[in-house]
């Protein structure tokens, strides 16, 4: 028997975990069950907080994106499956890599085609991103050319695209960006979703099931120009515990903690310093879990609101558990030195002291994938 697989791609902060999450729901009240595997190029990842907090099973692939770890994902994606199978296992491929028919799709397909079915390849899409690229006249870029370049590589592989975020476009807007990806991407069904009101999720659920042939494109790609791009991000992943001091010990271990607020907090000082710094967010979030409770806090553009990626929904006592990760345009270096002071002084506000505060900053370095097949 085969397990069937579906990706989720789509830029950073596109919404697929949000997606995921809504999907693997559905499927749980369905009387079904999802696996998941998450990915990033460094551990301690707020996506896989967010998805074990509301009980889903969940693999992670880290250190390197799926294409440039297959072995690793192949691996997570058999310890998903298990003895007892789930009906499906989706899997969400970092948000600024490309070229995933060749490198994954049909790897899976073409090498472990005797365990695994793949479903049709999904790509999310940022409204407040891809109209900044598809409407060059409004005069905002995508982060840069090279950048732009890797957004553009993401529409021409999909074997469907969704326009995400629809609760927040008028009809009119959602019209227009069907317009620009009908000239963009020809020929590519397109959904209009909200992975966060649940709108238009059961069309996906529709792809993830279909029997048509997954990645029935791939790509014609220059890798020099994809590595320019994914290097112009920088990428941080922090994590810290925080705990009550030594002399106020009982004091404190009884101080209850809202979790909502705090997320929301060091996240809007993160965004105010990234600001001042001129750099430019892609996505900044931010998890503080405690006593079995999580809360995400998130902004996906420069000049986007704060959203509430998961509420916590009470109070709780230290120890609590941190875990900031940013992808940004900007030097990582600095934008360690931002996260960092901006979690220290969180810490500062509620009284507790951080242990083993620790942060990983890097720039992707040029994608080389395990595998590159045709069709
Ligand atoms: N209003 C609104 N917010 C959304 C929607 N989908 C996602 N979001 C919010 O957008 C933020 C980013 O969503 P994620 O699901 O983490 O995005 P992602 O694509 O997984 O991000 P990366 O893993 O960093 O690439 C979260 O705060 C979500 O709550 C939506 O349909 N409507
Ligand atoms: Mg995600």
């Amino acid at each position: 028997m085969t397990t069937r697989i579906a990706l989720l791609g789509g830029f950073l902060g596109a919404g697929k975990t949000t997606l995921i999450a809504q999907v693997a729901r559905r499927y749980a009240a369905a009387g079904k069950r999802v696996g998941i595997v998450t990915n990033d190029q460094a551990a301690g990842l707020v996506d896989t907080h967010h998805l074990e907090d509301q009980g889903f099973d969940v693999g992670e692939v880290s250190g390197a994106c799926f294409c440039c770890s297959f072995d690793n994902l192949v691996e997570t994606v058999a310890s998903l499956a298990g003895e007892n199978p789930p009906d499906l296992i989706l899997a969400e491929p970092v948000g600024s890599c490309t070229d995933l028919v060749a490198t994954v799709v049909l790897p899976l397909q073409q090498m472990y085609g005797d365990r695994f079915e793949l479903a049709p390849f999904g790509v999310l899409l940022k409204p407040s991103h891809g109209m900044r690229i598809l409407q060059p006249q409004s005069g905002r870029s995508g982060f840069s050319a090279d950048a732009e370049y890797i957004f553009r590589k993401q529409l021409d592989e999909a074997d469907y695209l969704m326009i995400g975020r629809s609760d927040q476009l008028s009809p009119q807007q959602i019209e227009t960006f069907r317009e620009l990806l009908a000239e963009a991407a020809p020929n590519v069904p397109v959904l209009a979703i909200s992975p966060k009101t649940g709108e238009g999720v059961d069309d996906v659920i529709g792809y993830l099931q279909s029997p048509q042939t997954a990645g029935r494109r791939v790509l014609s790609i220059d890798y020099e120009r994809y590595a320019a791009g994914e290097a112009e991000m920088g990428w941080v992943n922090l994590s810290a515990t925080a705990e009550p001091t030594e002399p106020a010990q009982q004091a404190q271990a009884n101080q209850q903690h809202d979790l909502d607020y705090l997320s929301q907090s060091l996240v809007a000082n993160i965004a105010q310093q990234i600001a001042l710094a001129g750099g430019e967010i892609a996505h900044l979030k931010a998890s503080l879990s405690g006593d079995g409770c999580t809360a995400v806090a998130n902004i996906v553009s420069t000049d986007g609101q704060l959203d509430i990626g998961l509420a916590a929904g009470r109070p709780v006592a230290a120890p609590l558990q941190i875990i900031v990760n940013a992808r940004v345009a900007m030097d990582p270096d600095q934008l360690e030195t931002i996260c960092t002071s901006a979690t220290e002084q969180l810490l500062a506000s509620t009284g507790l002291q951080a242990s083993g505060l620790s942060a990983h900053s890097l720039r992707p370095g040029a994608p080389q994938p395990t595998h590159r097949l045709n069709a």
